[in-house]
């Protein structure tokens, strides 16, 4: 079948995100004996003009939308990026009759929200490589979609987002690898961005708040570490070497997978370095030092909280200890790492908030701290139940419209309280920073420079801030 994929998301910060999942997509529709185009509206500057012009171009008898986000997650300054969606929708209908599929992170976060909104001729939730390929075969023999598991149509009954579930691919391997060879990485490395590769999928750990576990799986499905050395070399070798990051939820567990990437990396030795999100878990001085001899440019440890009380409400697999270990860890190893912290969550109080950041002051010192507050309320998560039992969310509540936790004890001038705890360090920011024009300028320098990770200085100039704003 002769089809267009178009990633359609277009948000710049932190920096734009090259369309991983979409490229995914593509190869294996190709692969399956499709004719597929793929379309990146990412940077371009009239996206509109340039999806209609190629539809005029080409007969294609089918259209899909990769979505990555449907909102930003951040209470502070929420975006919705529906209207933008909705808006490619509009345009595709103007000069296009045939059948618009649906699919992507930011689809599948809210689906129904989304079958209910534009009413596509159907929505892959989930993993596409083997569910779109189905779907293009059954519409180029007209045959019904009914019963493809993971996919929706609009005469499906609305129940809530969770209801419906979507498959998942048990051999990773047998995956062609993504089209990585569509994608213009170069515009998007010039503007602090990166080349994603995936060393497995799914994440079985279980925070309370956390939706990753429903888009990818809650078992591990690792990647051979040598066929994901390849993927980086290909890609190198295209781009003379460049910047990667590893889009797993958590790098560095299962412990033995992720020593086993470093161990090929460093093998190989390919001009390339990388970064990835990583969590305490069995992070050491051994996990450390592979990183860094594998070409680590920098740790993002999603730490949330730190305090024994908020560990155990948000279900986070680590304690005190291991934080303390791992952030020892990356420090003795050279690798520059930043904090990223949640408050806000059930029962936390601004006497945790300090006590987290007495905490932190006492393990080694992150390069940067970012502190943001209010949790993302998703459907079928454990914290999405505590929400409708204190009446934050009300039953049935469509989450497609962002609702945020926030604890009644935190819930009064946050941003401000949380600011006035934030600037005691140089090396935290809040979301007041992030808006400063300071901020703002010295990120456009650190991309101008193609500093990366782009947090590695926050503390220097963090503290000059800290000096003007007295
Ligand atoms: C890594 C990551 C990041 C990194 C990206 C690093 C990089 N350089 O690539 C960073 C930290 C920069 C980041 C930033 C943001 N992220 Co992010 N990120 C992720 C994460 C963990 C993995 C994404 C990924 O690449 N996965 C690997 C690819 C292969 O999988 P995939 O995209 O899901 O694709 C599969 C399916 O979705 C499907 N599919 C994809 N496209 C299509 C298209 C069609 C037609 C079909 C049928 C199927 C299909 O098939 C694919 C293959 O199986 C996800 C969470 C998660 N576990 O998914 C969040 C996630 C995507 N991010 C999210 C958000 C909100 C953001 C930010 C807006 C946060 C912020 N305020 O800054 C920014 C936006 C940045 C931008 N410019 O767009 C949300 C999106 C959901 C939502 N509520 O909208 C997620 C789900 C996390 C969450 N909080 O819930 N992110
Ligand atoms: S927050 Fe991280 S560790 Fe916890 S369930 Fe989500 S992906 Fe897994």
């Amino acid at each position: 079948m002769k089809v267009l994929l178009v990633a359609t998301n277009r948000e710049r910060s932190p920096y734009p995100v090259a369309p991983l999942g979409a490229l995914c997509v593509v190869a294996a529709a190709r692969a399956a004996g499709h004719d597929v185009d793929f379309l990146d509206l990412g940077l371009e500057n009239s996206p509109h003009d340039l999806l209609r012009k190629t539809l005029r171009k080409d007969g294609y008898q089918a259209v899909a939308f990769g979505i990555r986000n449907l909102d930003n997650c951040w209470a502070f300054a929420p975006r919705l990026y529906f209207d933008e969606v909705r808006g490619f929708a509009d345009t595709l209908r103007s000069c296009f009759e045939g059948p618009l599929i649906l699919g992507g992170t930011g689809f599948s976060v809210a689906p129904r929200g989304w079958m209910r909104r534009l009413q596509p001729t159907c929505g892959v939730m989930g993993e596409g490589e083997r569910v779109f390929p189905e779907v293009l075969a059954r519409l180029e023999t007209g045959r019904s979609l009914e019963g493809i598991e993971g996919v929706l149509t609009p005469v499906e009954k609305a129940g809530s987002d969770g209801e419906a579930s979507a498959p998942v691919i048990a051999q990773l391997s047998d995956l062609p690898l993504p089209a990585h060879d569509l994608c213009g990485y170069a515009r998007y490395l010039r503007r602090g961005g990166f080349v994603g590769v995936q060393t497995k999928r799914g994440c079985p750990l279980g925070c309370v708040y956390c939706i990753y576990p429903q888009l990818e799986g809650k078992r591990y499905r690792l990647r051979p570490p040598e066929a994901i050395v390849e993927e980086i070399a290909k890609v190198a070798a295209r781009l003379n070497g460049g910047h990667f990051f590893f889009v797993d939820s958590v790098f560095n567990d299962p412990r033995g997978h992720a020593l086993a990437v470093c161990a090929a990396l460093e093998r190989r030795r390919l001009p390339v370095r990388w970064t990835a999100f990583c969590n305490p878990l069995g992070f050491d001085a051994e996990m450390a030092r592979a990183m860094a001899h594998a070409g680590c440019s920098g740790v993002e440890f999603g730490l949330d909280v730190a305090t024994p009380k908020m560990l155990e409400a948000l279900g986070k697999p680590f304690g005190q200890a291991e934080i303390r270990i791992a952030l020892k860890a990356a420090h003795d190893a050279g690798l520059p790492f930043v904090n990223y912290m949640l408050f806000g969550g059930p029962g936390e109080t601004w006497a945790d908030v300090q006590e987290t950041q007495t905490f932190l002051n006492e393990c080694a010192t992150a390069s940067a701290v970012f502190a943001s507050y209010g949790i993302r309320v998703y459907e079928g998560t454990d914290l999405a139940d505590t929400a409708a039992k204190e009446g934050v969310v009300k039953p049935g509540q469509d989450l497609f419209e962002p609702a945020y936790y926030i604890s009644p004890e935190i819930a009064e001038r946050t941003e401000e309280r949380l600011d006035r705890i934030t600037r005691q360090r140089s090396e935290w920011t809040s979301p007041r920073d992030w808006r400063r024009p300071m901020m703002l300028w010295a990120q456009k320098v650190m991309v101008l420079f193609n500093v990366r990770p782009q947090w590695k200085y926050i503390q220097g100039y963090g503290a000059h801030m800290r000096r003007w704003l007295k």
